[in-house]
């Protein structure tokens, strides 16, 4: 037997926090593409059920094009069960909007709901609340002699969290000796699988995409070959997202302009083979002079059709050469010499106003 567990789709996500203009609109469209692709693998794979562990949609907000497609996929792919546990994103209108509940979705409650789906293999899991958190570890009962599939949607303990909502915690090591096989989980975004005792192992699948830069590297999903005879379980993590997203961090120190920053840029992504279709964020660093013009619009411009979208930041910390103004029998040099003085500046509040104000005396726009 074969089942697919992936969370956190967060379909019709705006994705305002990380692009622009119509790369936002099309990534919303990849996005629901992208798990209508994850339907097909499992149609052309042989997949027994897919596992949702949460956070199939972003809002309560839904388009009808994510929520028809959804519908249509789960409802034209009969022989899959899909079991969706909702999270903490997910609101009501996705399920009211059906006229009739497919008998292939199966669904969870604030209860613990066991599915056997074969006489060997179950599923179980409970939607989280503020109300339940605490005692769903007392009130799971497995039978011990199956294959047990258990899942849940929140917050590891212990976790540093970095998505923007808050969830219910779970504390996994409160789940040994129930008997769990494998412990399907969703909300956190990146994948990762730990032992959760002598018998299972606990696995967040991550998100299917990318949607901004807190969510680089590799996305997918987690296959799970179930041996109902040998009576095993073996998650592999299948990468499947359309696009991937890199942070890439580019040291410019000394760069004296724009031109020496983007060669820089240019050498380190040499250095990298990101595929065309990747999602790119430079993050400029280092230490730069003071009279240094660093212009991030051209950096993202001029790499911009090496890859699908390239963002730039700006990171860098002027230095100013305190020396090379001494003497310098001008306005910008009677400026520096002003600012060096005062004694309730910090050094490097100094160099911002230095910068600010060559900028400002050269007639630049000042970035701050
Ligand atoms: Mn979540």
């Amino acid at each position: 037997m074969r089942i697919i567990h992936c969370a956190d789709l967060h379909l019709d996500s705006k994705l305002n926090a990380h692009l622009d203009g119509a790369k936002k609109k099309e990534r919303k469209a990849e996005l629901l593409a992208t798990f209508l692709r994850m339907v097909d693998y499992a149609n052309e794979n042989e997949i027994d059920a897919i596992l949702i562990a949460g956070d199939l949609f972003d809002t309560g907000n839904l388009s009808v094009t994510a929520r028809k497609a959804v519908t249509d996929a789960i409802v034209n792919a009969p022989q899959t069960l899909f079991f969706y546990l909702r999270g903490n994103h997910d609101a009501d209108s996705f399920l009211s909007s059906l006229e009739e509940l497919p008998p292939n979705l199966k669904l969870f409650s604030k209860e613990w709901i066991t599915y056997p789906i074969t006489d060997h293999v179950t599923v179980s899991g409970v939607e989280l609340d503020e109300t339940n958190s605490n005692l769903i570890y007392d009130t799971l009962v497995l039978a011990n002699e199956k294959i047990n599939i258990v899942m849940l949607h929140g917050q590891e303990a212990g976790y540093e969290q970095k998505t923007r909502h808050k969830a219910e915690v779970i504390v996994p090591k409160n789940l040994r000796g129930k008997g769990i096989d494998y412990l399907a989980l969703g909300h956190i975004h990146t994948h990762r699988m730990e032992q959760l005792d002598a018998r299972g192992v606990y696995c967040y699948s991550g998100c299917l995409e990318g949607r901004g830069f807190d969510e680089c590297g590799e996305k997918g999903f987690v296959l799970l070959e179930i041996d109902e005879e040998k009576d095993t379980v073996d998650p592999v993590f299948i990468p499947f997202a359309k696009r991937t997203l890199y942070t890439v961090p580019v040291d410019v120190s000394g760069a004296e302009n724009t031109s020496e920053a983007m060669a820089l840029v240019e050498e380190q992504l040499k250095t990298k083979h990101y595929p065309a279709d990747s999602m790119i964020k430079l993050v400029l660093s280092g230490r730069i002079p003071v009279t240094a013009e660093l212009d991030t619009a051209l950096v993202s411009s001029r790499f911009e059709d090496m890859y699908y979208y390239v963002k730039t930041t700006d990171e860098t910390k002027p230095v100013v050469d305190f020396e090379s103004f001494r003497h310098e029998s001008s306005l910008k040099g009677e400026f520096v010499r002003c600012v060096m003085q005062a004694e309730d500046l910090s050094d490097e509040m100094k160099a911002e106003v230095i910068r600010c104000g060559i900028f400002a005396l050269s007639g630049e726009e000042i970035g701050v």
